[in-house]
Order: structure tokens, then C-alpha cells, then sequence
């Protein structure tokens, strides 16, 4: 977006919107929330009188938050869920309309945590006494489960893989360890060689596609095939804002890449000024390695994300623009 488009925006969202693209916010449910809350100050702080002004101001919003991170689904899931309560609110005045905005914005909050509070209570049933659960980046959603298991007292260990460039696993460790759960923290080169003593595997989920593939960090898929080759559950933990509706109308859903500085040092790359580096941070498991997703409705079976889809966000949901086909086409 221009520097124009920007101009009006408080800097409390911006820097929210920072703290994402930058990832000081991070893990798809934790980004959706942020950018709920971003709406609601940026509406808290408009200070216009002419509502479709503050339709305009809101669409730049929306544009800047979801210009930070391309891949979560739940960042446009939360957005769009803003936008269009807002869009199809009558526009007695911007008071009003602005209510609209922080009432939905907070309704998403809420709605969102209690999501990852009953995905914990229903995963933590898949949790024995005496497993072995491995889990890959940091995700909420399974931190819930395991921390409920816990709760619950059922005795069981975690590995927890260091999930590079960004070493996700590392505060999935301090999470764990904190809330008194044996976990044990893993390079990510030796899933394969713990896989046969492992009983479960979670992982969170930052997009849920259509046909049940599932978008997570980076070296899922990878952790998804040891485990198919062991017998061992895969299992995901998602809200149902991270099934993403446009994948039902064909868009596919794009793998962020980052900065190769992630990767090697900036010095090093400075040395190595001709070095090729390739940073995507998200990868694809497909459903066959899934064996099912917990999500805050029920469990399911990766095929039945469509039904999950129609089911939650509407048949006429996905912001296709309905159109007859050109006369001379038509039958
Ligand atoms: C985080 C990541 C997490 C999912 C689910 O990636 O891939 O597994 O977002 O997390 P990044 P949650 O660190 O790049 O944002 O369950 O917390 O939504």
C-alpha cells in the first residue's frame, strides 16, 4: 500500500501490523486475533464523520494487515469476518458503525480463544497415560491439548523438534516445561530416528485447503511422512478459521518465503555474495499422512474439510463476484 493509504492510520496498528510481518507475532491464531484487534483501534481511533469514509478507512486497514503475511488463512478469515458485518451494517453514522466494528472484532477475540480452549479439551482425550506425543513449531492449539492432558493427569512425554530457521520448538519447550510437562526438545534431523518411540504426533495448522491438505511450518510434512511410515497418528489441531473458503473456488494457497538471512548470517551472505538460498517457511502435508483434525467443532477426517467449509463459512461466502456467462455462450 502507499504511503497515502498509510497516512491516516494510527501508529498502534501499524505497529501491529509490523510485529506480525516481523513475526513478534506469530502462530496463525495468535496473528488472527492481533488483527481483529488492530480493526478495533483502528476504528476506536477514527476520528471522521462521513461513514463511507470510515468504509474506505477500514478497506485500508484491512489491505495493511493483510499485506503482512501471505499464508496463514486466518489472518484474511479474521479480516473478512470484520469487513463484512461492517459492509452489511446500515451506515446511520460512523458512531454506529464503529460500534459494529469493535463489538465483531472483540466477538472474533473471543470466539477464537474459546475455539483453542475446547480444541484442548477434546484433543486431550486422544492423549493416554505413558504416550509419547512429538510436535513440530509452536502452536497453540496443540499447547492446548497437552497442557488439558496434563490437567487431566495423564502422565506422558513430549518431544519437542527445535523446527529451524526460527526455532519455533524452542518456545514450545518453555510452554511445556513451565506448565510441568516432561518434554524433551529435538534437532529437527532426528524426528526420524525418535519416530518409533513416539505414540502421537500434533501440529498445529495455519491453512486447512479444501481437499484436507494442510499448510503448517515449514519440515510438517516431513515430520507427516516418518510418521506414515511408522504407523504412528498424525494429528492437527485447528480452529475452523484456518480452513480457507477460496481454496472450494480453486486459488491456491501461497508458501511464504522469507529473507535467506534467516537462514545464514548476514555477514556470511555479505562473504558470499553469490550464494542461492531458499527459505520457504511453510510446506504442505497432504491428507493421506493426516489421520484426522481436531478442531473446535469436532474431530474430522481430513476429506471432510469441504463439509467443514460449507458448514462454517457458507456456500456464498468466498467473495466471488456472481456472473452469467456472456450471452453467446450461454445454453
Ligand atoms: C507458526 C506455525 C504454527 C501454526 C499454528 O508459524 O506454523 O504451527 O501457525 O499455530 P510462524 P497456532 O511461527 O511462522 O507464524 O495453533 O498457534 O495458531
Amino acid at each position: 500500500m502507499g504511503e497515502a493509504g498509510l497516512s491516516n492510520i494510527p501508529d498502534e496498528v501499524l505497529v501491529i501490523a509490523d510485529d506480525i510481518r516481523e513475526m513478534r507475532i506469530r502462530g496463525a491464531g495468535r496473528i488472527a486475533r492481533a488483527a481483529a484487534k488492530a480493526m478495533k483501534i483502528a476504528a476506536e481511533k477514527y476520528s471522521g464523520v462521513d461513514a463511507d469514509d470510515f468504509l474506505s478507512f477500514m478497506e485500508n486497514v484491512s489491505k495493511l494487515l493483510l499485506s503482512t503475511r501471505p499464508t496463514a488463512v486466518s489472518l484474511p478469515n479474521a479480516v473478512s469476518y470484520v469487513m463484512r458485518r461492517l459492509k452489511s451494517a446500515k451506515a446511520i453514522s460512523v458512531d454506529y458503525l464503529r460500534k459494529v466494528v469493535i463489538e465483531v472484532a472483540d466477538e472474533f477475540i473471543q470466539m477464537s480463544n474459546i475455539a483453542v480452549g475446547t480444541i484442548g479439551e477434546i484433543g486431550s482425550r486422544l492423549i493416554e497415560d505413558g504416550d509419547v506425543v512429538l510436535t513440530h513449531c509452536h502452536s497453540t492449539a496443540v499447547v492446548s491439548v497437552l497442557k488439558k492432558a496434563k490437567d487431566k493427569g495423564r502422565e506422558f512425554k513430549v518431544y519437542a523438534d527445535e523446527t529451524r530457521p526460527r526455532f519455533q520448538g524452542r518456545i514450545t519447550y518453555r510452554d511445556l516445561s513451565s506448565y510441568g510437562i516432561d518434554v524433551t526438545l529435538i534437532p529437527d534431523s532426528a524426528v526420524a530416528s525418535v519416530m518409533r518411540k513416539v505414540d502421537k504426533v500434533f501440529v498445529g495448522a495455519d491453512a486447512i485447503a479444501s481437499n484436507g491438505a494442510v499448510v503448517n511450518k515449514i519440515g510438517t510434512s516431513q515430520v507427516a511422512l516418518v510418521a506414515y511410515k511408522y504407523s504412528v497418528p498424525f494429528y492437527v489441531a485447528a480452529e475452523t478459521y484456518k480452513f480457507s473458503p477460496m481454496t472450494l473456488i480453486g486459488e491456491l494457497i501461497v508458501i511464504e518465503e522469507r529473507s535467506p538471512a534467516e537462514i545464514v548470517s548476514r555477514e556470511w551472505l555479505d562473504k558470499h555474495p553469490n550464494i542461492r538460498v531458499f527459505n520457504p517457511v511453510f510446506d504442505v502435508t497432504p491428507p493421506e499422512y493426516i489421520t484426522a483434525i481436531i478442531t473446535e467443532i469436532g474431530i474430522i477426517p481430513p476429506h471432510t474439510a469441504s463439509l467443514i467449509l460449507t458448514e462454517v463459512f457458507g456456500a456464498k461466502s468466498y467473495g466471488v463476484e456472481e456472473k452469467p456467462v456472456e450471452e453467446s455462450e450461454q445454453v
